[in-house]
């Protein structure tokens, strides 16, 4: 079967990371090939640019700096990883993609949306996701979540009204391609978050080989 790219997006707290390694070998139960990354980073120039920008000691990066930033990051990423994988009809997990660059980037910081979409199409390649899973949490009960976390970086520092504008950014693409997002209500238990996500997966799976 064709290679394919599933991302995992989210705000603050809405528990990728947890959800991640359950839903990594959920998907190699089923004997696929799987690559596990995340963005910014993946590679060894994209985890440096991470490492820039979440920086909380970097002060005044402007909007457009981060958003190229993103994309330095993920140009790497799409040319180093995620193709060659594609290619060979593997799979990659990403935590994040380019819809977060859409909602941090275009939602938190308002840069136009057609900017983002112009450098989608040359920085990643046109490279879209087949399968993204939104976990959606109210921005209050992620932003609590995270604290307990420990000390925010530069970007968790943003004020609730950025994390606001992020969500409704999420939840309006998410509302454009509903044939890609799956929206998952990650205000409940995480063992139901992880189950939901598996099983949007598996769905996804049945749908594919049945269009064989
Ligand atoms: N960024 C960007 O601006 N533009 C871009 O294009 C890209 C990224 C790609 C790094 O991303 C930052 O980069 C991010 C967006 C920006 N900045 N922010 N904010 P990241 O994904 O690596 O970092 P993050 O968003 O800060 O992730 P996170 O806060 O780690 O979220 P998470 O992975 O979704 O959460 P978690 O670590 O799984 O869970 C957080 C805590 O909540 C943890 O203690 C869990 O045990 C707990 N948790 C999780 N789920 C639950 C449930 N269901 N119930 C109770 N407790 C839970």
């Amino acid at each position: 079967m064709k290679g394919c790219l599933v991302s995992l997006e989210g705000g603050e707290g809405a528990g990728k990371s947890t959800v991640l390694s359950g839903l990594r070998s959920h998907i190699e139960a089923h004997g696929i090939v799987l690559h596990v990354t995340r963005e910014p980073g993946g590679t060894m120039l994209g985890e440096a640019i991470r490492a820039l920008v979440l920086d909380g000691s970097m002060r005044d990066v402007c909007a457009e700096s981060e958003l190229l930033l993103m994309f330095a990051a993920r140009a790497q990423l799409v040319r180093e990883l995620i193709k060659p994988a594609l290619a060979k009809g593997e799979w990659v997990l990403s935590d994040r993609f380019t819809d977060a660059s859409f909602a941090y980037q275009g939602g938190g910081r308002g840069q136009p949306q057609e900017r983002i979409a112009e450098l989608e199409r040359w920085a990643a390649d046109g490279l879209r996701p087949d399968l993204t899973l939104l976990l959606d949490v109210p921005v209050e009960i992620g932003r609590a979540r995270a604290e307990r976390r420990g000390s925010p970086d530069r970007i968790e520092s943003e004020k609730s009204d950025f994390f606001d504008r992020v969500r409704a950014s999420y939840r309006e693409r998410a509302g454009h391609e509903p044939d890609r997002f799956r929206i998952i209500d990650s205000s409940r238990e995480i063992d139901e978050v992880r189950a939901a996500a598996c099983a949007f997966v598996d769905q996804f799976l049945a749908a594919r080989r049945s269009a064989k």
